[in-house]
């Protein structure tokens, strides 16, 4: 591999941007790699600058579902921005987009568009602290839930991977009301809800974690959440960025069968586009402006180009087989990557549900963000850099997940397998 125009573009990158990237996780600083810069993807493939083909696990974290490129949904933005790109006016996509979701996602009865899974967290904390009129959240070590200020505490994702325990620039007074424990403990959970629980406006969760690499739930721990909120009378509000239409048509809360007050969704929703998300239920959305008073607005929200990207995604998702499919490619992974693991021979715990899953390096069961601290991220970052030299690329970071898609084919598992197969034993004398 040589990265001769990427590194060009990099280096001129730095000059304009900070750290050359438009957001951290992309800097690939906690793997050693300086980022190559993409010339165009198709199917499972990415191909950059210097005419490296990669077989992508990212899907630009976790969108492209479907694959790069798909036909459906490069004609649906070609016919709609042909009619104009943005009018600030309301359009039928909009409104056939909600009640796409709202069809799609149990707990959904009225939605609201946003451009980013951050929008969506941070409007669904202020509606629920709207409507309970109380000042306490309640989120988990590790999660990540945008960069909305509250939100940034013990947080997962790019501020795990770069060792950012909260952020500069949140002033103590904004996170005083944030309250963080760790992930699957619902006896901590309990102990907070007694003491404060009167003031707690919503507990707010990933339902699979994947922003401290992929961490289940423990049996009984969202029931426990429900019955917790019902208890005390606090919205629980499910993060599905990730989740959302990646693990069913109906996220994890169809598959899992809890379900929340509040939902936010992203990534697959705008088929590689600009799309957040917020719903639940009416008689909570409805305090939202301009029916309730509750505000939260936005120049872009259900741009029309967008909304035709994310409905042909919904669209080819909701094809029969889909997420049998799904399953059969991630099992079919799973299988080879614990398979190669054990002949390097090397400890990898993989944590996976449907097409979103996680390798750490380490013999122990990883159930919350301090066991996933305890992985050996020198050795994934040495993995990351190999598997990269076959033309593989994972996520930059022991902190992310990878995504199956629809796009990968047998023969690219497979091509994966063998490049694990040489990975791994590098890695296995490096640390061994
Ligand atoms: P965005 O604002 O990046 O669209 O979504 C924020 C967000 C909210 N909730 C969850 C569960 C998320 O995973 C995310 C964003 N995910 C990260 C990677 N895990 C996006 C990648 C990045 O930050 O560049």
């Amino acid at each position: 591999m040589k990265w001769t125009r990427s590194q060009q573009l990099y280096e001129e990158a730095c000059k304009w941007m900070p750290g050359g990237v438009n957001s951290p996780v992309r800097s690939g600083k906690s793997v050693g790699f300086t980022p190559f810069f993409v010339k165009e993807a198709r199917d499972c493939r990415l191909m950059d600058e210097d005419g490296n083909v990669y077989i992508d696990y990212v899907g630009s974290w976790g969108p492209l579902i479907m694959g790069h490129a798909h036909p459906r949904v490069v004609e649906a933005v070609r016919k709609s921005a042909e009619k104009g790109t943005s009018y600030g006016i309301p359009t039928e996509s909009e409104v056939r987009m909600a009640a796409r979701v709202v069809e799609m996602v149990p707990s959904m009865e009225m939605v609201r568009m946003v451009s980013s899974g951050t929008e969506a967290t941070m409007s669904a904390i202020r509606l629920a602290r709207g409507y309970t009129g109380r000042r306490k959240i309640l989120k988990f070590n590790g999660c990540y839930h945008g960069h909305g200020d509250c939100l940034l505490v013990q947080s997962g994702s790019g501020l795990a991977t770069l060792g950012i325990p909260g952020s500069p620039g949140v002033p103590e007074e904004i996170v005083h009301h944030t309250l963080s424990v760790p992930y699957n403990d619902l006896q901590q959970v309990q102990e907070v809800m007694r003491e404060v629980g009167e003031d707690v406006a919503a507990i707010i969760v990933e339902p699979v974690a994947a922003n401290m690499g992929v961490v289940l739930p423990a049996e009984g721990f969202l029931g426990g959440l429900r019955k917790l909120c019902d208890e005390f009378g606090s919205l629980l509000i499910f993060d599905e960025v990730i989740t959302g239409f990646r693990l069913a048509p109906g996220g994890a809360q169809e598959l899992l069968g809890v379900l929340p007050d509040l939902t936010c969704l992203g990534k697959i929703i705008g088929g590689g586009l600009p799309v957040g998300a917020y719903g639940g239920r009416a008689e909570v959305m409805e305090r939202m402006a301009p029916v309730g008073n509750v505000y939260q607005a936005g120049t872009l929200s259900g741009n029309p180009l967008a909304m035709s990207a994310g409905l042909a995604a919904l669209e080819i998702l909701s094809q029969k087989g889909v997420y049998e499919e799904l399953e059969e490619k991630a099992a079919y992974l799973e299988g080879g990557l614990k398979a190669v693991a054990g002949r390097a021979p090397i400890a990898m715990t993989l944590n996976r549900v449907g097409s979103l899953g996680c390798g750490f390096f380490t013999p122990d069961p990883v159930v919350d963000f301090a066991s996933a601290q305890k992985a050996d991220t020198e050795a994934y970052a040495l993995f990351f850099r190999e598997m990269l030299k076959e033309g593989v690329y994972f996520a930059p970071s022991q902190f992310e997940s990878f995504f199956v898609s629809l796009a990968h084919e047998k023969d690219h598992l497979d091509a994966t397998l063998e490049a694990a197969s040489k990975a791994l034993k590098v890695v296995c004398e490096k640390v061994s």
